[in-house]
């Protein structure tokens, strides 16, 4: 794999004319975070960068991952700019299988000792080695074999990140994260029970252009996890004056209210959701009606439950985000209550009014 065509060679191929190369590199330096004079050099690393041999490992997980990954809108640029890196191992996406596979990993170590990438996905089980092994090899062992040689490692999910589902209590299987492995290497934690594909592609983007990003103190990189999901969010509006939905078919919920009664973990959950969104920046869970699960975030599964409003401070930036709840709480009645007065006037008048029109007229 390690003859892959260059990334123009694969655009030419698919169709995908300069102009659309540019503007791509134009929003993937945005999403980075960079300034848009940054622009020309994103084009030329990403055109000239040579490919590093990406090895991927997946472990305790559901697949859902590499699923978002592969079922993003294709062929987008972000697929042939990971199909343009020599992905030399995939246990899930390559064809060989068996001891053909374990050779091709064997091989892609050895020639590409220290300068590797490697992704991984799902948790590794410590309770007992055993519980998860790839052709006889538990996941343990073949993470520290394949760690050893590696430039840097991108922990993809939830689970790989923090120890994410297998991870919820009990953890009959001891799931851990990789960062409680390994030690001696730079790791990029990409949370997300699955990351959106562009946050993926974006950093395995970021990592060919100008190395490892800048990262958070969970080692996600800021230009991606830097904000609030609550921060970013359309529904922002109705919180902060106090207007929520309380059940999945009631008012506030016809109206598109805010969700934090709901049990919404928007306001301490840090991820793009609310501007990239999903399926090529259809929508993201709130915009469908659901609160937010908090899943790019340590132990979501065990925070409270999905469907119980936030309650418990858990460190400082959680305590920020309640203090500013209630303020915007309190701050929020005085607009409620306007925006109920100018709804009882508009019923009056027999209008029709709808979540614009009480954001215009509060
Ligand atoms: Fe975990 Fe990913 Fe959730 Fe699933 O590989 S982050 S269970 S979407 O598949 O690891």
């Amino acid at each position: 794999m390690t003859d892959k065509p260059m990334l123009p060679d694969l655009m030419r191929a698919h169709g995908i004319s300069r102009r659309g190369f540019l503007k791509y590199c134009a929003s993937l330096t945005s999403l980075m975070a960079l300034s848009p004079a940054m622009m020309p050099k994103v084009a030329y690393a990403l055109e000239n960068a040579p490919r590093p041999s990406v090895i991927w490992l997946s472990f305790q997980e559901c697949t859902g991952c590499t699923e978002s990954l592969t079922r993003s809108h294709a062929p987008t640029i972000e697929d042939l700019i990971f199909n343009a890196v020599s992905l030399d191992y995939h246990h899930t996406l390559q064809a060989a299988s068996g001891h053909q596979a374990e050779a091709a990993r064997t091989e892609a170590m050895q020639a590409n000792y220290g300068k590797y990438l490697l992704v991984v996905d799902g948790s590794i089980p410590i309770g007992d080695e055993g519980y998860s092994c790839i052709a006889g090899v538990s996941n343990l062992q073949m993470l520290k074999e394949t760690a050893a040689g590696a430039a840097a490692i991108v922990a993809v999910g939830t689970c790989a990140a923090y120890g994410g589902i297998p991870h919820a209590n009990p953890n009959p299987t001891g799931a851990v994260s990789v960062s409680d492995i390994i030690k001696d290497k730079p790791i990029i934690n990409v949370p997300g029970c699955p990351p959106i594909p562009v946050v993926m592609t974006g950093v395995l983007a970021h990592f060919l252009t100008f190395g490892i990003p800048e990262l958070d103190v969970l080692n996600r990189p800021k230009a991606f996890y830097g904000e609030t999901i609550h921060d970013r969010c359309y529904r922002r509006p109705f919180y902060d004056k106090g207007l929520f939905a309380e059940g999945f078919d009631d008012e506030g919920a016809r109206e598109g209210w805010c969700l934090y009664k709901m049990g919404c973990k928007g306001p301490t959950t840090r991820s793009v959701c609310a501007t990239v969104k999903w399926n090529d920046g259809t929508s993201f869970p709130i915009q469908s009606g659901h609160p937010c699960l908090g899943c790019t975030e340590p132990n979501f599964w065990d925070n409270g439950g999905f469907y119980k409003p936030l309650s418990v401070p858990a460190g400082d930036y959680r305590k920020a985000a309640l203090e500013a709840i209630a303020v915007g709480v309190v701050a929020g009645a005085a607009g409620a209550g306007l925006a109920r007065a100018n709804k009882s006037r508009a019923a009056k008048a027999h209008e029709k009014v709808d979540a614009h029109d009480l954001e215009r007229k509060s």
